[in-house]
C-alpha cells in the first residue's frame, strides 16, 4: 500500500486531466488507474493515441520485423520500403544469437531493404521488390525469404504476396510476405499478430521430425534481449528438458518448423506471442502456460511449473537440485546489496510485457514501483482476467479467418475454453493468466500509452530514483537529474534472466542507484531560453 509515505497519485491524476482539452481528459481518464488489487478495475488500452501527442509507442512494421521476425537468423528479412525503415531497425533491439556452427547461416548482422524511392512511389515498385529477392537470394542462397511491408506499400498497392508466389515458385524456396505497413494498427501490437499468422500459416507445422527428447518444449515470447534466452537454454539443458524451438530468441525458421511436435508451449511475453500459442493449442492440441525467467523467484517457479506439469520424478529432483544451488548465489548477493537500495523509488513504462515481469527484480531487492504502464498492451495483459483471442483457423487449409486484428481484447472463444478444459481433464495443468494491476501495490498509478508530458508530471511528483523505459525518454529523464535504465535493449548489459542475470541486475542498480552523479545535473532547459529554429524567444 503506497498510502503511507507517498503522495496521493488521484492529485497527480487530476493535475494533469485538468490542463487537457475535455474530450482528451476524458479518454485519458480512462487509461490511467489508481490500482487497487482487490477490486476487479478496468484501463483503456490498445486504442488509438490521441494526435499532436508524443507517444513512446512504435508502429505494426516495428512489431512484426523488428521484434518477431528480426531475431531468427536462418532467413532473408527483405523490408520493402524506404531505406529509414530498414536503418531504424537494424541491431537496435540487441536481440542476440549464436549459430550452432561457423557455417550456419546467420543473417542477423546484415539489412536488407529494396531502398524505395520516388519512382517506385509512382510507377510502383514490385518490380524492383522481385529484383532485391533475386538478388539476395544468388548473393545468400537462404532456404526462405520474408517480405516485410511499410507505410508506402499499402498506399501505392504494390502486392506484396503475389511477388512472393511468383518467386516461391520461381527460386524453389520458401517465400512469403506480410502486410504490417507501419500504419495499420495502433501500435506494434498489430504487427506482432500479423507476424503470428504468418508464420503459422508458412512455417510452423510443416516438418513432422522424430522426438529429440523425453521432455519436448517450444519458448514462446523470448528474443534474447542482452543474451537472455543463453541463460535460459543453459538451465534447460542441465535439466534435461528439450528446447525445440524459441520464438523467436536465438532462434531458426528451421527449428520453427518442427515446432508443433512440441509437448508443451512456455509463453513468456504473453503479449506479442499469444496468438501461436492459441493457435498451435487449437490445432495440435498443444497446451500452454505462461512463464517467467525476469527474477530469480520467477525463474525458479516457472522451472518448477515445467516440472510439475509433466510430472516425472527424475525431472523434478534435477529442477529441485538446480533451483536450490542457484538460489543460495542469489540469496548471497541479494543480501548484500538488498540493504542499500531498499526502499528506493522507481516507475517503469516498456512495451507490452517487461513493465509488469521487471516488477519481480525490483520487488527482490525491496524497491517500490510506484508507477507503470504498457505502451501497447492490451486489457488483459494489465487486468490479468481470462480473456483468449478472436481467431479462427481451418484445421486443413491453415486459413485463419476473421483477423479482428485490435479487437481481441474481451471476447471469449467458448470452443477454445472447452478444448482446454477437457485437457485439464485429462490431467494438464494451466496457470490462469496473469496480470501488471493484481501484482502492484494499492495507491500505485497505473498508466497505458504514457506521454512525454505526464512523464515530465510524474517525475516532478514522485521524485523517483529511478525511471526505466526506452531510448525515446532516456536523455529527456536524465536531463531531469533521474538516472534511465533501458529496459527495451538493456542499454549495454544483460543478459537479466534467472539466476546469474537477477545476479548482474542487482549489481547494476546497486552501481545505478550508488551514484551521486546524477544529482549534478542540471538540465539545460533550466537556463537557457528555448531555442526555436534559430531564433531565441526571450
Ligand atoms: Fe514482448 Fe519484447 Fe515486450 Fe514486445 Fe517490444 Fe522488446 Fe518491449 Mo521493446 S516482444 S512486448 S514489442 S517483451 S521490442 S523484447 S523491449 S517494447 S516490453
Ligand atoms: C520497437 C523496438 C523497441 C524500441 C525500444 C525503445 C526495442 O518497438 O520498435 O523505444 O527504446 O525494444 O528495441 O521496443
Amino acid at each position: 500500500d503506497y498510502t503511507n509515505g507517498l503522495p496521493d497519485p488521484s492529485k497527480l491524476k487530476e493535475e494533469i486531466l485538468a490542463k487537457y482539452p475535455r474530450k482528451v481528459a476524458r479518454k485519458r481518464d480512462k487509461a490511467m488507474v489508481v490500482n487497487d488489487p482487490g477490486v476487479d478495475q478496468e484501463i483503456l488500452a490498445n486504442v488509438r493515441t490521441i494526435p499532436g501527442i508524443i507517444t513512446q509507442r512504435g508502429c505494426t512494421y516495428a512489431g512484426c520485423k523488428g521484434v518477431v521476425l528480426g531475431p531468427t537468423r536462418d532467413i532473408v528479412n527483405i523490408v520493402h520500403g524506404p531505406i529509414g525503415c530498414s536503418f531504424y531497425a537494424w541491431l537496435t533491439r540487441r536481440n542476440q544469437t549464436r549459430p550452432a556452427t561457423e557455417t550456419d547461416a546467420n543473417y542477423i548482422p546484415y539489412t536488407f531493404s529494396t531502398d524505395m524511392q520516388d519512382e517506385n512511389i509512382v510507377f510502383g515498385g514490385e518490380v524492383k521488390l522481385k529484383e532485391a529477392i533475386r538478388e539476395a537470394y544468388e548473393l545468400f542462397n537462404p532456404g526462405a525469404i520474408a517480405i516485410f511491408s511499410t507505410c508506402p506499400v499499402g498506399l501505392i498497392g504494390d502486392d506484396v504476396h503475389a511477388v512472393a508466389r511468383e518467386m516461391k515458385a520461381e527460386l524453389g524456396i520458401n517465400c512469403f510476405g506480410f502486410s504490417c505497413e507501419g500504419y495499420r494498427g495502433v501500435s506494434q501490437s498489430a504487427g506482432h499478430h500479423i507476424a503470428n499468422n504468418q508464420l503459422y500459416k508458412h512455417i510452423l507445422g510443416t516438418d513432422d521430425r522424430a522426438r529429440m527428447g523425453k521432455f519436448q518444449v517450444n519458448l514462446l515470447g523470448e528474443y534474447n534481449i542482452g543474451g537472455d534466452a543463453f541463460e535460459i537454454e543453459a538451465l534447460f539443458e542441465e535439466a534435461g528438458i528439450t528446447l525445440l524451438s524459441t520464438f523467436s530468441g536465438n532462434s531458426t525458421v528451421e527449428s520453427m518448423a518442427y515446432a508443433h511436435t512440441a509437448d508443451l508451449n512456455m509463453v513468456m511475453c504473453h503479449r506479442s506471442i499469444n496468438y501461436i500459442a492459441e493457435m498451435m493449442e487449437t490445432k495440435f492440441g498443444i497446451p500452454w502456460i505462461k512463464v517467467n525467467f525476469v527474477g530469480a523467484k520467477s525463474a525458479a517457479k516457472s522451472l518448477k511449473k515445467i516440472a510439475e506439469f509433466f510430472g516425472d520424478a527424475e525431472l523434478t529432483a534435477k529442477v529441485d537440485a538446480i533451483v536450490a544451488r542457484e538460489m543460495a548465489k542469489v540469496e548471497a548477493v541479494r543480501e548484500a546489496i538488498k540493504p542499500k537500495v531498499e526502499g528506493k523509488v522507481a516507475m517503469m513504462f516498456v512495451g507490452g510485457s517487461r513493465a509488469h515481469h521487471y516488477q519481480d527484480l525490483f520487488g527482490e531487492l525491496g524497491i517500490q514501483v510506484v508507477s507503470a504502464g504498457y505502451e501497447f498492451a492490451h486489457r488483459d495483459d494489465y487486468e490479468g482476467r481470462k480473456v483468449i483471442p478472436n481467431i479462427k483457423i481451418d484445421a486443413d487449409t491453415r486459413n485463419i479467418e476473421d483477423l479482428d486484428v485490435e479487437k481481441d481484447d474481451v471476447r471469449f472463444r467458448n470452443d477454445l475454453a472447452a478444448k482446454k478444459a477437457e485437457l485439464m481433464e485429462a490431467g494438464y495443468k494451466f496457470s490462469d493468466y496473469e496480470g501488471m494491476m493484481p501484482d502492484m501495490k494499492k495507491n500505485s498509478l497505473v498508466i497505458d500509452d504514457v506521454n512525454h508530458w505526464e512523464t515530465e508530471k510524474l517525475i516532478e511528483f514522485y521524485q523517483p530514483d529511478l525511471f526505466c523505459a526506452g531510448i525515446k525518454e532516456k536523455y529527456v529523464v536524465q536531463k531531469y537529474g533521474v538516472p534511465l535504465k533501458q529496459l527495451h535493449n538493456y542499454d549495454y548489459g544483460g543478459p537479466y534472466t534467472c539466476f546469474e542475470g537477477a545476479i548482474n541486475f542487482y549489481q547494476e542498480m546497486q552501481r545505478m542507484l550508488d551514484t551521486k552523479i546524477w544529482k549534478l545535473v542540471d538540465a539545460p532547459w533550466k537556463r537557457e531560453p528555448e531555442i526555436v529554429g534559430s531564433m531565441t524567444i526571450e
